[in-house]
């Protein structure tokens, strides 16, 4: 039986990961780590065990991982790629010195860990399009800097001292549960809240700017499978290239036409996203994701566009 701490149970990734894990595994069985002053509520703070668990605070997280009797870690405490810039230290306080300490505590205490890391792990430099799983990295956003550096360090203690870390690097996650806070991609989820409401959505990334995306269920599966599988398969750890579908502004716009064909969108480009996002891959190869552990995505834009839509009426009716 599994016991697993869910470290940012209330961020836009964490608050759906949580209750599917509390599916797959019990309630009882998966506990909800958050900060003060991003308390979970209502289902997620109810249906299971909830814990204070700032990942920059060791001791912390090692009482929580004792008194659970934890064995499974899910750290997904960073700060997205705008806010890093604005951030930098923060972002590396947040993102390093919290995965060491997390790392840490999971070496001591025999737990698996999953830090994902992200396209925003690639740069300028890195070839674009059908991105591969070994490449050049070299990106120049904090963002980036940390996600490069948390995969370097999710293998060092693997091959060092055996800890069972595994991730993935996530494109851009749309859902319709906690909206995202300050990413290149944040747009894509954006445009969709627009389109329900009846507004106009004026889009901050330039037409012709491809970024891979995925929907919600199919990250939740990335996760949970991936720390799933069976470990003599596994030729690379941190990090699988995962993606669902990859599109520009002009694609999720006019496959959001199609259901709401009165739906108006305008550009104004947001330098600094812009710059983020021309640095990041077009699209990436994630066969080796496919080889090793069986990622199979469920969600193409138009069926993802379709239940985005359905979930958002029901929210907003
Ligand atoms: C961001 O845009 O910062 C994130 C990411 C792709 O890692 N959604």
């Amino acid at each position: 039986m599994k016991n697993i701490l869910v470290i940012g149970a209330t961020g836009q990734i964490g608050s759906e990961l949580t209750m599917e894990l509390r599916k797959r595994y019990g309630n009882e069985n998966v506990v909800a780590g958050y900060i003060a002053g991003a308390e979970p509520k209502g289902e997620l703070k109810v249906s299971g065990p909830c814990a204070i668990t700032d990942v920059t605070d060791a001791t912390m997280i090692e009482n929580v991982v004792k008194e659970h009797k934890i064995d499974t870690i899910y750290n997904l405490a960073a700060l997205l790629s705008v806010v890093a810039e604005s951030k930098p230290m923060l972002a590396w306080k947040i993102g390093i010195d919290g995965l060491w300490n997390v790392l840490e505590v999971a070496r001591i205490h025999g737990c698996a860990v999953f830090t994902p890391s992200s396209i925003g792990s690639f740069g300028a430099d890195t070839p674009h399009v059908n991105t591969p799983q070994d490449t050049i990295q070299r990106p120049r956003t904090m963002y980036g800097i940390s996600k490069v550096t948390t995969e370097l360090l999710s293998d060092y203690y693997h091959t060092k001292y055996g800890v069972d870390t595994r991730a993935v690097r996530f494109p851009g996650i749309i859902s319709n549960v906690t909206p995202p806070g300050g990413g290149t991609t944040d747009y894509a989820v954006d445009i969709f809240y627009s389109a329900v409401k009846g507004e106009e959505f004026v889009c901050p990334i330039q037409e012709g700017t491809f970024m891979d995306m995925m929907y919600m269920p199919d990250a939740l599966d990335a996760a949970i499978n991936l720390m799933e599988a069976d470990p003599s398969k596994l030729i690379h750890r941190n990090a699988f290239n995962v993606t669902s579908m990859s599109f520009d502004p002009e694609m999720i716009y006019k496959t959001i036409c199609k259901y709401i064909p009165d739906f108006k969108m305008s550009y104004q480009v947001d330098p600094l996203k812009q710059s983020i996002a021309n640095s990041w891959p077009d699209s990436l190869d994630d066969s080796c994701a496919r080889k090793e552990w069986g990622w199979n995505p469920k969600y193409c834009l138009d069926a993802m566009t379709k239940d985005m839509l359905e979930k958002l009426r029901l929210k907003f009716k």
